[in-house]
């Protein structure tokens, strides 16, 4: 059996231009893998807290972390990530940084499925306990305008996504339609006179009077592209409450209950995340209550891929689906956790990327180990973004035996 031998980490420069951490892993044996840390450009308030000297956590990393790792079996994740979780010793990571821990323990998992020479999603789905075959990849969400804190765009709300459907279709042919989509919707944005440059995610940032336009748009295209709404392709928002200062302004003159009511009555719209903010605990309750049974309504910042409030969530029936950030927790074992709590809850699970990413493909391989619902991972345009979405692909292909 093959052991830890050496851990490294170094600073590198994610998609929006800022420093984060790659960890380099090497065994005994001689084999060695890396991975990268993603960052929110908004951070909930209830995620693991990421330290900011790199240096520190580099340091942090050729030390302390490798000091009580060397030697130790990397196959053994939930060993790997208890000693980590230890060795920070805080309820939040905030000793030793949830970016540091994520980094260490996600470059153990790669490169405990190198020396097991099976391929990363088949070693998650082992240390998941995946019961299920794996045949089903996720459906991608696409986002194609992109607003609120992702933007320098009059948008309050932040993520506008399509989601292409269609059981008698695979991850290739949904991935095309969306991407079809994609060239449609910028023809239309330019025959508008709107500049076509793209936001943070890789969505266009057009100036628009309102979410609903931008939503209109998102249909038209859909339907120029030559598909039918909803039926075919439908749309998710993200409204990302917590970076809107005043929510009852953005819905003004509905209440933003009354406005969800309606937009989801005039578009095709399945899912709907964080359509309030994370200590707004009665107001999701209400709407998960009276549009649970409709569309899909998704914690991220809400349940920041934390165990005891996606319990708390499940028991008051605040939503029925979380986005899970692996970065949001800080290590691989806690997030697989919250997936198997979820999933056991009946809730939808969608595997997320983060506003400021890296070309690291692990959340792909993570998607398809738990065979969670939804991959959100940007538009099909800049290559931090395609890079999850092209590693689906690959996944595809061998799974399909050809
Ligand atoms: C989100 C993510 C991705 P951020 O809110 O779901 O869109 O954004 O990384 O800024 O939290
Ligand atoms: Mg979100």
């Amino acid at each position: 059996m093959s052991k830890i031998a050496k851990i490294t980490g170094q600073k590198i420069v994610n998609c929006l231009g800022d420093n984060t951490i790659e960890v380099l892993v090497e065994l005994d044996n001689g084999l060695s893998e890396r991975a990268s840390v993603p960052t929110g450009a908004l951070r909930g308030k209830y995620e693991a807290v990421s330290v900011h000297d790199l240096d520190k956590a580099i340091q942090n990393i050729a030390t302390v972390i490798t000091e009580n790792l060397r030697g130790r079996d990397p196959v053994d994740q939930s060993e790997v990530d208890k000693i980590l979780i230890a060795l920070d010793n805080t309820p939040n990571k905030s000793n030793l940084g949830a970016n540091t821990l994520l980094g260490v323990s996600l470059a153990v998992a790669r490169v405990a499925s190198l020396s097991e020479g099976i391929q990363l999603y088949q070693h998650i789905a082992n240390l998941f306990g995946q019961k299920n075959p794996i045949k089903r990849l996720p459906d991608p969400m696409l986002n194609l305008i992109n607003g609120g804190a992702h933007a320098d765009n009059n948008l309050s709300f932040q993520d506008f996504m399509i989601v292409p459907v269609g059981e008698n279709l695979d991850f290739a042919g949904k991935l095309e339609k969306g991407v079809k989509i994609f060239h449609t919707l910028k023809e239309l944005l330019h025959n508008m006179g709107q500049k076509v440059n793209v936001g943070d995610e890789g969505g266009f940032a057009p100036e628009l009077y309102s979410n609903e336009e931008a939503m209109e748009l998102l249909v038209s295209a859909i339907t120029k592209s030559g598909y039918i709404p909803k039926e075919e392709v439908s749309i998710a928002i993200d409204v990302a409450a917590d970076g809107i200062p005043d929510l009852s302004i953005a819905t003004y003159p509905q209440t933003p209950f009354e406005y969800y009511e309606k937009i989801v009555k005039n578009y095709p719209i399945k899912i709907l995340e964080d359509p309030y903010k994370q200590d707004d605990w009665t107001s999701w309750a209400t709407l998960n209550q009276k549009l649970g049974a409709m569309i899909s309504i998704v914690g991220d910042d809400l349940f920041a891929t934390n165990l005891t409030r996606l319990e708390k969530g499940i028991e008051i029936k605040v939503a029925n689906s979380i986005s899970v950030k692996p970065n949001q927790i800080g290590t691989l074992s806690e997030t697989l956790n919250v997936i198997r709590k979820a999933q056991e809850a009946n809730f939808e699970v969608q595997i997320s990327h983060r506003a400021g990413e890296t070309e690291d493909t692990f959340i792909a391989d993570l998607a398809v180990a738990t065979q969670a619902k939804y991959i959100k991972a940007g538009a099909p345009n800049r290559g931090e973004r395609v890079a999850k979405y092209d590693q689906l692909l690959r996944i595809e292909k061998e799974l399909k035996g050809d």
